[in-house]
């Protein structure tokens, strides 16, 4: 074959090659962000950039990434493959130095936008260097070719390993845990950055699965970002057709996905060059500058400003689902997870890009336009009037008075770090566990009745509902602004509920509480739901607790049913003191989920289906889910 043609359709020449890759194993910091849980699922995403890039230059229409048995993670498409052919100044296969020499562009700060399929097989080097094991396979020219490397050197020659009628290349990598602080990799995370990729490429398809769960998803989007507020809106009342705007200007593009829903949860996703911004940054204060000033001048020349009271940003942001995605030249990542675009230029751009095309939008759609300012002149009149409440009740909250809640029996300890607080179900349960705790460092708070749904309130609201204010003050930390995770005065917050409907729903109200309003609590580990036993089975003398339904038929299995005497928990309540401690609260025996958040958007959607109005996906889900609600682990 003709070695010239070649090189000029993948421009080998172009290629930039620095060298070997000791430095990433000195420094990998430098490359992947950090040695722990958030650089280890950045090798997976530097993998399939790979491929995304190649769908960018028109060849790949399908990514799957596959986390094996054995740990190691698989990521394979359908482009071209990593071209093979000798490249004369090395005098190895393309596909060896693509895999073992560092290439220039590859550092994690440096990382810059590839308009289509330039500079592809960046990175790869970066993961081989930082994989115990890595296998490559590439299907061209109707041969497949593989090569292996230990810790980025090669194992073998790049040989021919078998035949094959399609193309494509395929990864499969075992991180190195010399370097990984953890080489355990979780399908949630991965799971919601692969979907974002598949929302930011529109009708690229993208599967995950889970070997050892047997999890998996199929994510293919043809609507791009619009489909991704559709999706964001999916268990949610949204108020009009999803408003989408692509501009460009200076070099700068800005595509711009929103849609309110009638809830009063802000959310807001804002990428630059399909890179997640979790932190925001220039272009997302672009958007919400604009967002208020075109709101406000549309409701101005317009006359619907009643009260004359301006609406504010936090008025415009009530309800809204947006995604904002820019491309640049140059972008700059700030921050300590370089999750903040730092670029100050971007926020002149946006401003004026999305006050232009949010301007046109609203005199062409009246309806649509209306609807939203009244939403917002609605907010902002809320806000007035919870203002004037709040300096009202100032005076007698307890949030602000320092004193702990009555109703909550503390422990003696004052060291946050080995403090727990069981949060209870009802008085009764609160005066067994009570009797049965460690006072050294246990500590009870019974909750009357349910809680708040704070999916269906204001602010406002939820500062005023007794039982959320008694609970944030034992908890210590305060509500919204004034949270502060430094004052929790325990590190591990219980939530102990009844094993029936009404307990699975005062779980879940708290949980979506915790989330919306103290979610750094979740982040830090600090939220946990009890295991309390569904029976108490005693045969002999002998007492067993069992938690649930499948370990009960397995225990009568083998001591067998006769004369066995069976009680069924209905409540914690029914429980002696004695059996609530060896059950429930002993650290030495009970069980304790914690729950996380490892997938806010997944998060997100389970509590609005859960929490929100529409009727029929809750009772889908419910039934769907009836099994696992008891283990919720969110
Ligand atoms: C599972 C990970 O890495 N896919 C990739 C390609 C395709 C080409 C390519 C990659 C090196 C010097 C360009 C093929 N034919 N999946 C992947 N698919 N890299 S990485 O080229 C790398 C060259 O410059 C490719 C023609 N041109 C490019």
């Amino acid at each position: 074959m003709d070695e010239k043609i070649k090189k000029q359709d993948y421009g080998a020449g172009s290629i930039q090659v620095l060298g070997g890759t000791e430095a990433v194993r000195k420094r990998p910091a430098m490359y992947i962000g950090d040695t722990q849980a958030a650089g280890l699922h950045h090798l997976v995403y530097e993998i399939a950039d790979n491929s995304v890039d190649e769908a960018l230059a028109g060849h790949c229409t399908l990514i799957k990434v596959t986390i094996n048995s054995d740990g190691s993670v698989t990521v394979e498409d359908n482009g071209r493959g990593i071209p093979v052919d000798i490249m004369p100044q090395f005098g190895k296969p393309a596909l060896e130095i693509v895999m073992t020499r560092l290439h220039a562009g590859g550092k994690f700060d440096h990382r810059t936008y590839k308009v289509s399929g330039g500079l592809h097989g960046v990175g790869m080097s970066v993961v081989n260097a930082l994989s115990e094991k890595l296998t490559v396979y590439v299907s061209r020219d109707g041969k497949v070719y593989s090569q292996s490397y230990s810790r980025g050197k090669p194992l073998n020659d790049v040989t021919v390993v078998g035949s094959s009628e399609v193309t494509g290349t395929k990864v499969t990598f075992v991180p190195d845990n010399q370097i990984f602080e953890t080489t355990e990799f979780n399908f949630d995370t991965l799971s919601s950055r692969l979907r974002e990729l598949a929302f930011l490429n529109s009708g690229l398809r993208i599967e995950i699965k889970d070997e050892g769960s047997g999890k998996e998803h199929v994510f293919s989007y043809d609507g791009g970002i619009k489909s991704f507020v559709e999706f964001l809106n999916q268990n949610k009342v949204s108020l009009h057709q999803v408003i989408h705007l692509k501009k460009e200007k200076d070099g700068t593009q800005l595509e711009l996905a929103m849609q309110y829903n009638d809830g009063y949860l802000e959310n807001i996703f804002s990428f630059a060059n399909t890179i997640n911004t979790a932190e925001g940054g220039t272009h997302l204060s672009g958007f919400k500058t604009a967002l208020t000033r075109t709101l406000n001048s549309y409701a101005e020349s317009h006359n619907l400003l009643k009260q004359k009271i301006k609406i504010s940003s936090n008025d415009t942001l009530e309800g809204i689902s947006a995604v904002i995605s820019v491309r640049l030249t140059d972008p700059q990542f700030e921050g300590q997870t370089k999750r903040k675009l730092g670029n100050s230029e971007l926020k002149g751009l946006v401003d004026s890009m999305t006050s232009s095309g949010l301007g046109a939008y609203l005199e062409e759609h009246p309806k649509i336009a209306r609807m939203i300012v009244d939403k917002c002149v609605n907010a902002a009149e809320a806000r007035e009037a919870a203002k004037k409440a709040r300096e009202l009740t100032r005076r007698k909250s307890a949030l602000n008075s320092g004193s702990l809640p009555g109703k909550l029996a503390d422990c003696s300890n004052r060291n946050p770090e080995e403090c727990e607080l069981y949060v209870v179900e009802g008085d009764s349960a609160g005066g067994s566990s009570k009797q049965g705790r460690n006072r050294e460092f246990q500590a009870i708070l019974p909750l009357r009745g349910k809680i708040l749904n704070v999916e269906k309130a204001r602010l406002h609201k939820i500062f005023n509902s007794r039982e959320i204010v008694t609970l944030a003050t034992a908890i210590g930390t305060g509500l919204g602004n004034e949270f502060d995770i430094k004052k929790a005065r325990y590190h591990k917050i219980i939530i102990t509920c009844d094993a029936d409907v009404d307990g699975a729903h005062i779980r879940t109200l708290l949980l979506t509480f915790f989330f919306r309003y103290m979610r750094p609590l979740i982040e830090a580990g600090y939220i946990y739901v009890a295991q309390p036993p569904l029976y108490r089975v005693v045969k002999n003398k002998k007492e067993h607790y069992v938690y649930n339904e499948a370990k009960l038929k397995e225990l009568l299995n083998e001591i067998g049913k006769e004369e066995t005497s069976l009680q069924r928990y209905k409540g914690l309540g029914e429980m002696n003191p004695n059996q609530l401690w060896q059950t429930t609260m002993d650290p030495e025996t009970r069980t304790l989920v914690r729950v996380g958040v490892e997938d806010a958007v997944e998060a997100d959607k389970i509590f609005s289906l859960l929490m929100g109005e529409d009727v029929e996906p809750r009772r889908q889900f419910i039934e769907k889910h009836a099994l696992e609600v008891r283990n919720l682990d969110v």
